[in-house]
């Protein structure tokens, strides 16, 4: 975890004392490092929604069925959440990481003693590398992070105060959030033949991060990465992100890193390993990471939707016959949440631990 020394460093700062180098801890191992491969062509599915009008759902079911299997991840667009709101979630966060103060924004420093804490922090995921001698490698990220639901863990006042709309639009945006993963869980549900509450109902009330990133300018991009490779422990993760590409995610078919481009009004769909779980790996998770460059801050927001920490995780009974076993342990959900943090995500290590042998 965060040592007393990097407490109040936020990389934004690091960022900005011009270093031409990039400080030893934010080196990556050589096998991490993101080696500019050949630009590929292929892009992740975007699938208009339409609405959700019923004369459309069969079609949207077929897409959202073809681009959970062949990526995890996927755009959408007519996604009924107001463009509007996702331009001013992107305004205020980028307002507060851009123009107040550093010691502002240590007012709201998020408790680095423990993990997923509320606030403005600077280290969430930590890898210890067994190929580079247990050294932990930092991410080049700076990060607030708001508890949003259930509403007896929403706190406006634990968020900045400045722009003077920020509290509130994160509030409409949790809700707005929180509408579109219920629906969007409906049709992946329906995608595989399982009732449209299947999933919802496995995951339970529905525990809901905001967590924004920040990127900054990296001297070093080919040496760094702003968020190590790893795939979300929740059900389902909701992205936007601003014009700045940084984004990847692993290419099913071959394993390769292909880069999100940026789609503005389009919410990003990220599958998460709960989801794995309860499809009983029908679906997989996305493993994806964030790369940064030397020219621009990059900002993006992720809406995570998770379980309770108590609630137990087992594949849906539906998909589970003597042809098809559970490919996965049940879990309680908060045991997941901690080896997690202990260990270091690493790609998908977690979720391969809980895969029965067949
Ligand atoms: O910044 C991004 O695009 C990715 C963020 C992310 O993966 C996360 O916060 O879990
Ligand atoms: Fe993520």
């Amino acid at each position: 975890m965060e040592t007393a020394t990097t407490e109040s460093i936020r990389v934004q700062s690091l960022s900005q004392s011009g270093l031409s180098h990039v400080p030893p801890q934010f080196i990556q191992p050589l096998h991490t490092r993101p080696i500019p491969n050949n630009p590929s062509s292929t892009t992740i599915p975007i699938i208009d929604l339409f609405g959700f009008d019923p004369i459309h759902r069969n079609s949207t079911r077929d897409s959202i069925a073809r681009a959970c299997n062949e990526w995890g991840a996927f755009y959408v667009t007519n996604h009924g959440v107001p463009v509007t709101l996702l331009d001013d979630i992107r305004r205020v966060g980028s307002t507060f990481f851009n123009d107040c103060s550093m010691p502002v924004k240590l007012r709201y420093a998020c408790n680095s003693g423990a993990a997923a804490t509320e606030g403005y922090g600077s280290r969430m995921l930590v890898s210890s590398d067994e190929q580079n001698d247990g050294v932990q490698v930092l991410d080049w990220r700076d990060y607030f992070d708001h508890h949003t639901l259930p509403l007896s863990r929403r706190n406006p006042n634990n968020w900045p105060d400045f722009p003077s709309d920020y509290r509130k639009t994160v509030a409409n945006y949790s809700d707005e959030m929180n509408v579109l993963a219920k629906k969007l869980l409906a049709l992946i549900s329906e995608s595989l033949g399982l009732n449209p509450s299947c999933i919802e109902d496995s995951v339970g009330e529905f525990y809901q991060n905001i967590t924004m990133s920040y990127y900054p300018p990296c001297p070093e991009p080919e040496l760094t990465l702003g968020l190590q490779s790893h795939s979300d422990m929740g059900a389902i993760t909701l992205l936007i992100q601003d014009d700045v590409s940084g984004l990847q995610v692993v290419n099913n078919s071959d394993g390769g890193w292909v880069i999100v481009k940026p789609v503005s009004d389009a919410v990003l769909v990220i599958l998460a390993d709960q989801t794995e779980i309860i499809t009983n790996g029908k679906y997989r998770s996305c493993e994806h990471r964030a790369i940064t460059n030397p020219d621009r801050a990059r900002f993006s927001v992720a809406t995570f939707h998770d379980p309770a920490k108590t609630a137990k995780i087992s594949p849906a009974s539906d998909l589970i016959n003597e042809l098809s076993p559970a490919k996965y342990q049940d879990v309680v959900y908060g045991d997941y949440v901690l080896s997690w943090y202990t260990k270091g995500p690493e790609g998908k290590r977690n979720l391969d631990a809980l895969v029965l042998e067949s």
